[in-house]
């Protein structure tokens, strides 16, 4: 009979390390994500309740999530809802280069969607607000100081490869 050996690679580097569970969880093509991690196309996303500022919320080596369509934006809310019942503001992988202009995800992605809420981005109180968040006003994005804790939403991305062994 032969062997299935599956190898999971993140893309993202530092890679995660390999374990049981790991390799379990990616055996199941429906969910090719770590426990506690949920799939939206080829990534897998978690909430992260621990509240922490932007430049330090990065979890196991993953990234802060991009976002890049509404349906998107949509499932990272749902992840939060699932994980705490409620819309807490949760930072995401976005920041500023030139303030309000120039926008950049943290995993390197194109920035080609935005779901701002009304107003913003908007550099409250003349402060420099480099750091994209989620769950503000009516559940759109703010742009918030980055030195500010908050929980957070991360992402990995799954690359699954399947190798015969005899
Ligand atoms: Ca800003
Ligand atoms: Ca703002």
């Amino acid at each position: 009979m032969t062997d299935l050996q599956i190898l999971l690679q993140f893309q993202n580097p530092p890679c995660l390390l390999l374990s049981d569970d790991l390799v379990r969880f990616a055996a199941d093509q429906r969910n090719p994500c770590p426990r506690g991690w949920f799939q939206f196309n080829s990534r897998c996303f978690m909430f992260v309740k621990t509240a922490r500022t932007w430049p330090n919320a990065e979890y196991l080596g993953a990234n802060l999530a991009s976002v890049h369509s509404y349906e998107e934006f949509q499932f990272l809310q749902a992840v939060v809802l699932v994980a705490t019942g409620s819309f807490p503001l949760t930072w995401i992988g976005g920041f500023d280069a030139v303030q309000d202009r120039l926008w950049f995800w943290s995993d390197g992605s194109k920035f080609d969607h935005e779901s701002w809420a009304e107003g913003e981005p908007n550099n409250r109180n003349g402060a420099r607000e480099p750091c994209i968040q989620i769950n503000f006003a009516e559940n759109g994005w703010n742009d918030e100081s980055c030195g500010k804790s908050y929980p957070s939403v991360c992402s990995i991305r799954t690359c699954l490869i399947l190798q015969t062994v005899n």
